[in-house]
């Protein structure tokens, strides 16, 4: 109730209550349009469990493409910290050599306090020409921390020489990390950056009769072979998956493709919503986390394509891989039947987690996102009213006027005559995203950019059997005698997306809240009170 919610922020100052009262809501279906305040500044000196600018761009959408050289231009732990810990797998395939993959590998100038006096923009051109004579690759991203913007390093004017000196790509994202108020901001640069400087300069349309790229999956644990082993099943050709095991041959032929499909809106639908300007490709949301949800969103693909014989084989396919792991799934649900869990993620997992945890009769009593905007959690209706603020204004958004050579109407890109696709759009939400609030219940609570005390505090309140969250926080929770499990990273396993995924989660859940090791535990500091 709003008195309870009292509680959690009675400790706060006047206006420091006043500006995270509104980052809070209880779902209440009888008010028409409930309202959050999503992708503003963190007040200073709380405590947030969001990450920067550099991060939504490097760590998050460039750090992916496998078969280039990411330089940071920054400080190792920048680099250090950006490499490895999210988990996003990758591996060689027919047109990217083992040689080609270069995500094992760490790349940074390591600026020193020399380099931030003098400027660091020497260094980065001999880095650049080191790593062009060690390992060939066919382009190079450069992504800017912090100090650069601040000493002013043209990292721009570096790359647009090394393209001419080597002859390969080299892209510059000024993405340092204090743009914008939380990695969203990267996000967009990311977007921008590829879809001026890659998307659209292939030529390749691979052969099959649906071909399909799947957008904003990041492979964390394998997601991503996963789900495109389901779609390739179905009778799908994947074109590219951006940006998880993708590379940026795949991604220069993004374009030639038949229908995008977005798995995370916030962190790609940029892309999605320029290719559909530029090219007139549709974009259907998708969720391939949990069973029912696979299911729905694989016939909803299907349904856009119209074809009998596709739609049969989906149906079969949904149809052999339920009976394989519903069993298993049953066996679990036994456990964590009734279970109740705190969802807090970045800026999607927290909706799309929320139906594999139905598929195992457990309830999200909250759920929140760290750098969600209004529209992920209220649905793309509100873009319209969502004002721009310095912040925002601070990325460009980029408007594309249709290309002479490939733009087609979206019903001649599906294949089917204008009214049967006007139809289609009222059946499946081609092109739009309801947001996460609609799917949850009356009572559960929504929070945005949750800080320490809160979450300490709506532990203690609403006492979850487990809480979903990430690499900082899940710490928190142990210290309360809570499980968690990272929702992030998957800690050390995966994938979790899929029907293959659903029974791994399933068993990891199942272990946790079974296995009350946190609450039983007493820590040092509180076994020798002072
Ligand atoms: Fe999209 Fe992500 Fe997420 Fe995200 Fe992220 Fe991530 Fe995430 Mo961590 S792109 S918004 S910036 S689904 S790294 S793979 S888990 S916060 S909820």
């Amino acid at each position: 109730t709003d008195e309870r919610l009292e509680e959690v922020l009675v400790t706060y100052p006047d206006n420091v209550k006043k500006n995270r009262k509104k980052h809070l809501l209880i779902k209440n279906s009888a008010e028409a349009c409930q309202q959050i305040e999503a992708n503003t500044r963190t007040i200073p000196g709380i405590i947030s469990q969001r990450g920067c600018c550099f991060a939504g761009c490097k760590g998050v959408v460039i750090g992916p493409i496998k078969d280039m050289i990411h330089i940071v231009h920054g400080p190792v732990g920048c680099a250090y910290y950006s490499w490895g810990t999210r988990r996003n797998k990758a591996r060689a395939d027919e047109t990217t050599p083992p040689e080609n993959v270069y995500l094992p590998l760490c790349f940074t100038t390591d600026m020193q306090e020399s380099d931030i006096v003098f400027g660091g923009e020497k260094k980065l051109a001999k880095m650049i020409d080191e790593v062009v004579e060690i390992f060939h690759p066919r382009a190079i991203s450069i992504c800017a921390t912090c100090p650069v913007g601040l000493i002013g390093d043209d990292i721009n004017a570096v790359a647009r020489a090394a393209q001419e000196r080597h002859g390969i790509q080299v892209l510059a994202f000024n993405c340092e990390g204090y743009k914008g108020v939380s990695q969203s901001a990267g996000h967009h640069i990311a977007n921008n950056g590829l879809m001026v400087n890659a998307v659209g300069k292939g030529t390749v349309r691979k052969s099959g009769k649906y071909v399909i790229n799947i957008l904003g999956e990041y492979n964390i644990g394998g997601d991503g072979w996963e789900i495109e082993r389901i779609l390739k099943e179905c009778g799908y050709t994947i074109n590219c998956i951006l940006p998880g095991d993708g590379s940026i041959l795949n991604i220069r032929n993004l374009h030639l493709a038949d229908l995008n499909l977005v798995q995370c809106h916030r962190s790609i639908n940029y892309i999605a919503g320029m290719m559909e300007a530029r090219y007139g490709m549709p974009w259907l949301k998708v969720n391939f986390i949990g069973v029912s949800a696979c299911a729905r969103s694989l016939r909803e693909v299907a349904q856009c394509f119209g074809d009998e014989s596709l739609i049969q084989r989906t149906e079969e396919v949904i149809a052999r891989e339920t009976a394989r792991v519903m069993p298993v799934i049953e066996h679990y649900r036994k456990i964590c039947q009734g279970k109740t869990a705190f969802v807090f993620v970045g800026g999607s997992r927290s909706h799309h987690y929320q139906y594999l945890l139905r598929d195992l009769g457990m309830e999200t009593v909250v759920a929140g996102y760290e750098f969600a905007h209004r529209d992920d959690y209220e649905g793309r209706e509100v873009l319209p009213t969502i004002k721009a603020d310095a912040d925002s204004k601070n990325i460009p958004d980029l408007h594309f006027e249709p290309d002479d050579e490939f733009y087609q109407e979206g019903h001649v890109y599906l294949n089917m005559p204008k009214e049967k696709y006007d139809e289609l759009r009222k059946r499946i939400p081609l092109g739009y995203y309801e947001g996460m609030i609609k799917s949850m219940e009356d009572g559960q609570l929504i929070i945005d950019d949750v800080n320490h005390h809160e979450f300490e505090e709506i532990v203690r309140m609403l006492k979850p059997d487990i809480v979903f969250t990430g690499v900082r926080d899940k710490y928190i929770s142990h210290k309360m005698g809570v499980p968690s499990r990272q929702l992030h990273s998957y800690d050390y396993t995966g994938p979790y997306a899929g029907f293959n995924g659903a029974m791994i989660f399933a068993r990891e859940v199942a272990n946790a809240v079974t296995t009350p090791a946190w609450r039983l535990v007493t820590a040092p500091w509180e076994a020798q009170k002072e």
